[in-house]
């Protein structure tokens, strides 16, 4: 396999020596780096482990001498908080740093194939032609980048579980802790992703979760999986969810389902985890009362204080599935009796699939400011990661994976300070040329959201790819995906007197929403159904300010490329990124094309300001 990869660090950049094989503990790696970064400046820490801190540190200073204490992994974390902080110019935290959310977890999505569902940066790492197969080097530099921004659990195995995977669970126990052995002086432990039909497979005739023989097969996968693996994290699990198996087709709850397998991982302290990413995949499109972001709030809220205490539910940010801009979920207010993690997606599935420039630390802090961080108590991301060189595909992507750990330890931070940390600890670059990178990164989702769907429609893209526009492609398929736009209007009504999504928010978002003089300008098309001469709060109409985004989108698009390009970035990433800009605003023309000329042959309003609109 190839080498490259080792110059290519990521936000690791600083820290060039390699990691020795021989570590066991989050304390040795600990020692490691304090002795490799701070000795040769002469700023060698005391180290000091004290087991109650468990991840917290402590980093305090007497003259030259820097002072760590923290708990098992704490201590690994307090060196590496230190090390960001003197290569950032970073203020020293103070007093005693915990992170906010205990369970801080990438969910791979990676299949032992090696494919990765929805995978834009080359192969799985970890899993080629239906084995575990790697490098054992570069996933040490994976434990020590996750470590680095703190992240603590990593789920192996695309929550699709295909064969063989199946057997991860069983026979595949011992490649599993001999992957688990390499990441555990990092603090990340491993978690399964498992399929609810697996009793079947091995030979029981059902998989009722109510059905003693289910039980006892998975109580027994538990003892053997955890004697194997002891700080194996929990299971992931997808059911009844685009195909996937689950309970319903035993007539039993998903609160049955989840608890009979918490029950069986927790003597061990397991959690387990549940996506809530259930909806009706089969809908005829005529029929405009099923209407999809309602499904999730349906199915759990009845539920809720029904879970287990060792069972998280796994919410997406919003109610259909990682689109540019969504509201967020109504679950995260209508569960308070239910543990519940966010989950982000890092995967730029319909965001530029890491080759349009994206940096999301503007979309989580929206995010965190609407739900509340304590709103939930985990947080999950599907990763970006692949076998390319860099890591991510676009070079970029990766202040993507380090922000997700930044702000899964503290959901406060600003994007600005998170971006510059990413580039600071990347690049070596002059004020100037920081200042510029920055503002590009900060502007790049929203110059992304101009050219693509507008106002909160989403779904405009190329059906199962999901890369490139495609205005009607879900439009009369089963997945619930609509925009209903016709020659008049465009949107879904989805207040009190439509399908009466808004009803799921709590009052003060419900109100802010079910109303179109407040409605957030962004989440107009998702929350109501307007005429295209619908006047804007800036006295535009709508279809006006549908065009009006698509070319200025592209424009900016434009100018961050020619930006780029001048920018001064070090050449081991600077054609990357600048190939990709190119591809970038070659998506950007399609899109505006596409979605401009879709709107004007619809309504036949032409753009005031005379601009030439084809394909
Ligand atoms: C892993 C979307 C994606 C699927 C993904 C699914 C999920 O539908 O397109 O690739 O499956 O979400 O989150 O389970």
């Amino acid at each position: 396999m190839s080498e490259a990869w080792k110059k290519r660090r990521a936000w690791l950049s600083a820290l060039k020596w390699e990691l020795p094989e021989n570590l066991e503990t989050p304390a040795q790696a600990a020692a490691f780096e304090g002795e490799h970064f701070l000795a040769p400046r002469n700023e060698k820490p005391e180290l000091e482990e004290d087991a109650g801190l468990g991840e917290a540190y402590e980093i305090t200073s007497q003259g030259e001498t820097w002072r760590i204490r923290g708990g098992r992994t704490g201590l690994l974390y307090g060196v590496y908080a230190l090390i960001r902080c003197l290569l950032t110019a970073g203020k020293i935290p103070e007093g005693i740093c915990s992170p906010y959310y205990p369970l801080r977890m990438l969910n791979a999505w990676d299949n032992m194939s090696g494919d990765i569902e929805r995978g834009y940066a080359g192969r799985s790492l970890w899993f080629e032609g239906g084995e575990f197969r790697y490098e054992p080097d570069r996933i040490r530099q994976l434990g020590r980048m996750l470590a680095f921004a703190g992240i603590n659990v990593l789920c192996i195995n695309n929550v699709n579980v295909h064969a063989p995977a199946q057997g991860l669970a069983d026979e595949w126990l011992p490649d599993v802790e001999a992957f688990a052995r390499i990441l555990r002086p990092f603090g990340v432990r491993l978690m399964l992703s498992i399929d609810f039909s697996m009793p079947l497979q091995r030979g029981l005739e059902t998989a009722d979760p109510l059905d003693p023989r289910v039980q006892e097969w998975w109580r027994q996968q538990a003892d053997r999986i955890w004697e194997t693996v002891p700080d194996l994290a929990g299971f992931l699990v997808k059911a009844d969810s685009e195909h996937r198996p689950g309970p319903n087709a035993y007539g039993r709850t998903h609160a049955d389902g989840a608890n009979m397998l918490a029950r069986a991982v927790a003597p061990y302290g397991g959690v387990l985890v549940w996506r809530a990413f259930v909806y009706d995949c089969m809908q005829d499109w005529r029929d405009t009362h099923t209407d999809r972001p309602c499904a999730a709030y349906d199915l759990y809220h009845p539920m809720d204080g029904d879970f287990d205490e060792n069972v998280i539910l796994q919410v997406k940010n919003g109610p259909y599935d990682f689109q540019v801009r969504e509201p967020v979920s109504p679950l995260f207010f209508g569960m308070p009796h239910t543990r519940l993690a966010l989950e982000l997606q890092l995967a730029q599935e319909y965001t530029g699939q890491q080759v349009d420039l994206y940096a999301m630390p503007p979309m989580w802090r929206e995010i965190f400011d609407q739900i509340g961080k304590e709103k939930a108590q985990a947080i999950a991301a599907v990763t970006n990661l692949g076998r390319d060189d860099n890591w991510t595909g676009h070079p970029m992507a990766a202040l993507n994976l380090y922000a997700f750990g930044r702000y899964a330890w503290d959901p406060d931070l600003e994007p600005e300070a998170v971006i510059r940390e990413w580039v600071r600890l990347t690049y070596e670059l002059k004020p100037e040329q920081e200042n510029v990178l920055e503002r590009i990164l900060l502007k790049s989702r929203s110059v992304y959201e101009k050219y693509t769907s507008p106002l909160g429609l989403c779904w405009m893209v190329n059906p199962a790819y999901h890369y490139g526009p495609s205005p009607y492609g879900y439009e009369f398929q089963a997945w619930g995906t609509y925009n209903r736009a016709d020659r008049d209007a465009v949107g879904i009504d989805r207040t009190s007197a439509g399908t009466g999504y808004t009803g799921q928010y709590p009052p003060a978002l419900r109100d802010l929403f079910e109303n179109k003089d407040t409605c957030p300008e962004n989440l107009l098309l998702f929350f109501h159904r307007l005429p295209y001469t619908w006047r804007m709060r800036d006295g535009r109409t709508l279809i006006q300010r549908i065009y009006d985004d698509h070319f200025e989108g592209y424009d900016e698009a434009e100018k961050m490329k020619e930006e780029l390009e001048t920018l001064g970035l070090p050449a081991v990433d600077a054609a990357e990124v600048i190939e990709r800009a190119e591809r970038q605003l070659q998506n950007a023309r399609e899109w505006r094309d596409v979605i401009n000329t879709f709107f004007h042959r619809l309504s036949g309003v032409p753009d005031e300001k005379g601009r030439k609109i084809y394909l």
